[in-house]
């Protein structure tokens, strides 16, 4: 090939296989090598690798034997051995902007591309047909309305949040079918912010109606409800959200739908209750009570401080409001603010969208309501009553401050923390039980949750509500997926285990697109294929969801037994699983999963209760009798919801809640939903990249990019894209299209034969085509010749008409 011969042509050369087993000093990996033989000759610009995994681009000086000595920068000469060596492509293509342009497509070279664009603030990269966005962690001025004007009029293509939406945009209009844009990565790598940015361009180009407007300010106060800060990210959302636009005839927005992803014992982040000293007026006692491990560093829900530091005074006054330091479920983690937000002000900017989205005052105090009493109820502790260690609530500031609020009477609520009725024997008679200190925390902190759950679920409702108004059905829709991010931390839990499950789907539905549905395609058409092998993450999926001996199925399971533990589920999981090459089972109550983007090894504590999610009854019976609305449509909805009518679904082991649907098959449920209404839809993909692990600008670690480029199979794509036929149309289309730029009129002839006149005036050259059996397939780049074309005809034909029509007048 040329490119191999870039050197001076006299010297010797050696040629040099793409290694095609893994070094293991070097760890070339051969799939991500190109398979172009590469000649390793003198004055060649090579990548090599040092020991500390970073690549380094050197000149080949001498190469002799199996050797080849390298002078780096600085003068500085090393002999390499010449298998591991991988080829440089020439200074004219750095920093290109799509990977489909390089003529060696290797890890290396992929890595130093992104990194040449990253250090000039262009942070967006082309992969073939996907996008990809590497967060600069600091304003870059790509965005605002001078860019999008330029997307807009097609006088800027640089690769760009802007132009795939506008390509979404323009693809939706042309083909009369759904798009969606579905932005995947990491924690941290800045879906959210990618998202807005969609959203942007969306509200810019449909806007008009004033709808739009209140699209965007969905975001302001989905964040501050759904979003938290992490140790991995400032503003970690801990929900899944597909938000679906909806746009009329003539491309302007009508409407939108947000459909979220969640499951409640994600709210258990704001009961980070941590070896917990309780306090009591009646003597003092303590005992361990560890709801969930709080991790130091990590904040609960926005919203909470923001509305400790920001709620002005007569609403202060009245939800008899603290700083956040005085709330134990928020002083847990030592943890208030984050640098460069300011509390306050987010807390007037929510203010101002909940009216934006026709929150009218009354719900909105009631919100502000329940937000309070949740964090009243963290501070409610209990005495002990008995000898038999049965507690009660202290009737304190803390607890009559959560009556007020929900509007319930401080004895009802006295008693729905203490006791729990139980239904027992064949009669199902009722009994009362009363509660021990470790019991009668878990009752309190499940309200708390559930209160604050509702609360989301409720203010979606409303926002879909609010955003339904004036929508005309036009079928038309650009959906827009932002999910929570693959995550692995030093400790993986319950919700570690959903979210990463929630990845993996999304992984297979940008493999099924990207490659299986694109392999088949050729396939079933006939045309000639080589096929390019990919990373199938089935083997995980089934993994997951295999019934009966999947970790799904055995979590619910072991979770219905009333003698189940994470213990016996984790012992469990290693009896049925241990040859899943997927599994590994590990000491004590820890197993690990080898996930498309890495192992992750999983703490099964907490999992059981957490997989649980009673349905406490006593809680909507509360709920149910208070006199604000928002508590009342809680326990309505958190009744309608439970898909197992409850009398006959008591807890067989005498509990009093009766069991919903386990919280992993609610959540698979949901996702299910979600995906399903992508399916439907032409998917346009953006992928995330995080550059550090500090959330700082400017630094950019190989090591961390190139994990995340190998996970998500960017480089298979842009090969697949490279020796594929990206652009297809069907021989109708094709003819009825350009068919009247045919110089013989050929009109009785059949499309095929139109199509390929049309393909011989025009001197497409044959490899730049296939013909298949129903379509014709092309290379990158080969339409636009025609359609530019067909657009100068086009505006000739018009511009003689109506100079025509001016000659007639
Ligand atoms: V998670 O899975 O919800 O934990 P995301 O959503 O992937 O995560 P997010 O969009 O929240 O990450 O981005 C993290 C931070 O990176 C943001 O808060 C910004 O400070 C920063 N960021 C991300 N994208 C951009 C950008 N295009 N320009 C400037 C950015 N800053
Ligand atoms: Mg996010």
């Amino acid at each position: 090939k040329n490119e191999t011969s870039l050197g001076d042509e006299d010297d010797d050369v050696k040629a040099v296989e793409t290694p095609k087993q893994t070094s293991k000093q070097l760890h070339v990996d051969s799939k991500w090598s190109d398979t172009t033989p590469y000649a390793s000759k003198k004055k060649l610009q090579s990548w090599f690798q040092l020991p500390d995994g970073n690549w380094e681009l050197g000149t080949i000086l001498r190469t002799s034997g199996n050797e080849s000595l390298i002078s780096m920068s600085e003068g500085k000469v090393l002999n390499i051995n010449s298998e591991t060596l991988v080829p440089a492509n020439p200074d004219i293509l750095d920093g290109v902007d799509d990977l489909m342009q390089l003529s060696y497509l290797n890890e290396p070279s992929v890595l130093y591309n992104l990194q040449y664009r990253y250090n000039r603030d262009m942070i967006y990269t082309k992969a073939g047909p996907v996008l990809i966005a590497i967060n600069p962690f600091k304003k870059v001025s790509l965005y605002g309305n001078d860019y999008i004007e330029a997307y807009k009029r097609k006088s800027d293509e640089s690769p760009h949040v802007y132009a795939i939406t506008d390509t979404a945009m323009r693809e939706m209009i042309r083909d009369e079918v759904n798009q969606s844009i579905i932005i995947s990565g990491e924690s941290g790598a800045g879906k959210t912010e990618t998202a807005k940015i969609a959203m942007q361009y969306l509200a810019a180009l449909g806007g008009g109606s004033g709808i739009e407007y209140e699209i965007l300010k969905t975001n302001p106060i989905l964040e501050a409800f759904g979003n938290a800060k992490t140790l991995r990210n400032d503003n970690s959302s801990r929900f899944g959200k597909l938000i679906e636009i909806h746009f009329s005839e003539t491309g302007k927005i009508s409407g939108a739908k947000i459909q979220t992803c969640i499951f409640q014992s994600t709210f258990s982040g704001l009961v980070k209750i941590c070896f917990a000293t309780q306090k009591t007026q009646a003597g003092c006692f303590h005992e361990q009570s560890r709801v969930v491990q709080c991790s130091e560093g990590e904040r609960s829900y926005h919203i909470f401080y923001q509305l400790c530091a920001g709620a002005p005074q007569v609403l202060r006054e009245k939800l008899n409001l603290k700083s956040a330091e005085e709330f134990k479920y928020l002083s847990q983690s030592n943890c208030y603010t984050i640098s460069g937000v300011d509390d306050a002000e987010q807390f007037r900017v929510v203010m101002e969208a909940l009216e934006i989205v026709h929150v009218n005052k009354q719900d909105q105090d009631s919100v502000f309501a329940m937000l309070a009493a949740v964090l009243w109820l963290g501070n409610v502790t209990f005495t002990e009553v008995d000898s038999e260690n049965h507690v009660e609530p202290v009737i304190d500031e803390d607890l009559t401050n959560v009556a007020t609020l929900i509007g319930c009477n401080i004895e009802e609520l006295k008693l729905a923390l203490s006791t729990r009725n139980m239904r027992v024997g064949k009669r199902n008679d009722t009994i009362v039980q009363k509660l021990t200190l470790a019991q009668a925390i878990d009752t309190r902190d499940a309200l708390a949750k559930s209160i604050y759950s509702c609360l989301f679920d409720w203010l979606v409702e409303q926002i879909n509500k609010s955003l339904a108004v004036g929508k005309r059905r036009t079928g038309r829709s650009i959906s827009i997926l932002d999910i929570y991010g693959f995550e692995s931390f030093e400790r993986n839990s319950f919700e570690q285990f959903c979210i990463n499950y929630a990845n993996e789907r999304l992984q297979q539905h940008f493999n099924r697109h990207l490659f299986k549905l694109e392999q088949e395609e050729y396939i079933q058409d006939g045309i000639d294929w080589a096929k390019v092998d990919f990373e199938d993450n089935q083997d995980c999926l089934n993994l997951f969801e295999k019934k009966p001996l999947g970790l799904q199925s055995l979590l619910d399971e072991e979770s219905t037994f009333p003698n189940g533990t994470d213990l016996s589920f984790a012992n469990k999981l290693k009896q049925h699983l241990d040859s899943n090459p997927c599994f590994r089972g590990e000491r004590g109550k820890a197993f690990t999963v080898s996930h498309y983007a890495g192992e992750v090894t999983y703490d099964t504590t907490g999992f059981l209760e957490k997989n649980r999610d009673l349905l406490h009854l006593d809680s909507i019976q509360l709920l149910s009798s208070c006199t604000c609305h928002l508590p009342q449509a809680f326990a309505s909805s958190m009744l309608t919801h439970s898909e197992k009518p409850i009398v006959g679904a008591l807890h067989k082991s005498g509990g009093a809640d009766s069991q919903k649907l386990s919280v992993t098959t609610k959540f698979r449920g949901q996702l299910f939903q979600l995906m399903q209404r992508l399916e439907n839809t032409t998917p346009h993909f953006i992928r995330c990249i995080k550059p550090n692990n500090f959330q700082s600008p400017g630094s950019y670690s190989q090591g961390l990019v190139l994990q995340q480029l190998r996970c998500c199979g960017v480089l298979e794509v842009v090969r697949i894209s490279r020796s594929g036929f990206p652009t297809r149309m069907s021989h109708q289309k094709f003819a009825r299209r350009y068919g009247f730029l045919l110089l013989d009129h050929v009109a009785s002839q059949d499309p095929l034969s139109v199509s390929v006149s049309i393909l011989h005036q025009f001197n497409i050259l044959p490899e730049m085509y296939q013909v298949g059996y129903t379509k014709l397939f092309f290379r990158t780049g080969q339409i636009g010749v025609l359609e530019d074309t067909r657009n100068r005809t086009l505006h000739g034909i018009l511009r003689v008409q109506s100079c025509f029509r001016g000659h007639q007048a």
